[in-house]
Order: structure tokens, then sequence, then C-alpha cells
């Protein structure tokens, strides 16, 4: 697997462009808090290291990850939003659940990031095991929340 060499963090914070008037969304999944919060504590952290102010971070919390597409439109919608990052963590279990949900939010979140001309980022954990989420929110393969920041960033700049 890919990822299983690398870290997810590894990126190069050169020509990251003048942030600090422009407003984030962060949409957080509720289950799997405790990676869930992980990710949002590196997605802010992230945010602020590139210039961010905190006053222009607004959060949402969601239930579950299936609700992140509703949560995402809810902060696009919003003029003064400049981009949307969704945080969630689904971890494989027994059932089919984990297909629909990752397939559904995957096609929620690119309808939005369409339909609103915004950026919605993807920041979510779709693991086959709690261990592995762990080792991605900030564990020893990094923090995807970090990756979801720097995204964000780099698609705010890269049509000006
Ligand atoms: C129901 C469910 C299950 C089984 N697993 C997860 C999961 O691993 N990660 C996650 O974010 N959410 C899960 N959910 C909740 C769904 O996302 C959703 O909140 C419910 O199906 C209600 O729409």
């Amino acid at each position: 697997m890919a990822s299983s060499s690398k870290n997810l963090s590894s990126y190069t914070s050169e020509n990251i462009a003048d942030i600090s008037t422009r407003k984030f969304g962060i949409v957080v999944s509720e289950w799997n808090n405790s990676v869930t919060d992980s990710l949002l504590e590196g997605t802010i952290k992230t945010l602020l290291d590139h210039g961010a102010r905190k006053e222009n971070i607004i959060r949402m919390k969601v239930p579950g990850s299936f609700e992140l597409s509703l949560g995402a439109q809810r902060m696009a919608v919003k003029a003064d939003i400049d981009a949307v990052v969704c945080l969630g963590c689904v971890i494989q279990g027994e059932t089919r659940h984990f297909e629909f949900i990752c397939n559904a939010v995957a096609s929620g979140l690119t309808r939005v990031s369409l339909k609103h001309n915004k950026p919605v980022i993807f920041g979510v954990l779709t693991t086959d095991t709690y261990q592995q989420a762990l080792d991605r929110a900030g564990g020893k393969h990094g923090n995807k929340g970090d990756e979801a920041a720097v995204t964000a960033i780099k698609m705010l700049y890269n049509h000006e």
C-alpha cells in the first residue's frame, strides 16, 4: 500500500500563499472522535502556522462521516467561506456499511465542491483498522489533518 511507506504529512511549504484574510470552514465527524479530534487539531495548527487567523476558522460538528456532505454544503453556501475542510474516520467493519459511507461522502463532497466552485477537502480516513487510523492522525504516518489544510490552501491559489 502506497501510504504505508511514506509520511502522509510530507509537503513543501514553499510558495504557500498568504492566507491571513481567508476564511476556512472545518466540518468534523463525531464518529471515532478520538481520531477526528487529532485530525482537527492538525488542521487548525497547520492553518494557523501558515498565517490563518483564529477568528477566520469556523468549526462545525456532524454526527458521522455520512453527514459531512450536508455539513460541507452548509459551510460552502456561506459567501465568506473560502474553503471547507471535511474530517472523518471510517473504519472497516463486518458489513458493507463502510463502502456505502465512503462512496457517499466522496461523491457528496465532490458535488458540493463543484456546485459552489470552492475547495472542499476530503480529509476522511478510510482504514481497515483503528490502529491504521491512529497512525494517520498524529501517529507514525503523520496527520491527515495537516495534509487536508495544506491542500485547502493550495487549492485557493492554484487558479489565481
Ligand atoms: C453507522 C456508522 C458506522 C457503522 N461506522 C462509521 C464509521 O466508521 N465512521 C463514521 O464516520 N461514521 C460511521 N457510522 C455513522 C454514519 O456516518 C452516519 O452517521 C449514520 O449512518 C447516520 O446517517
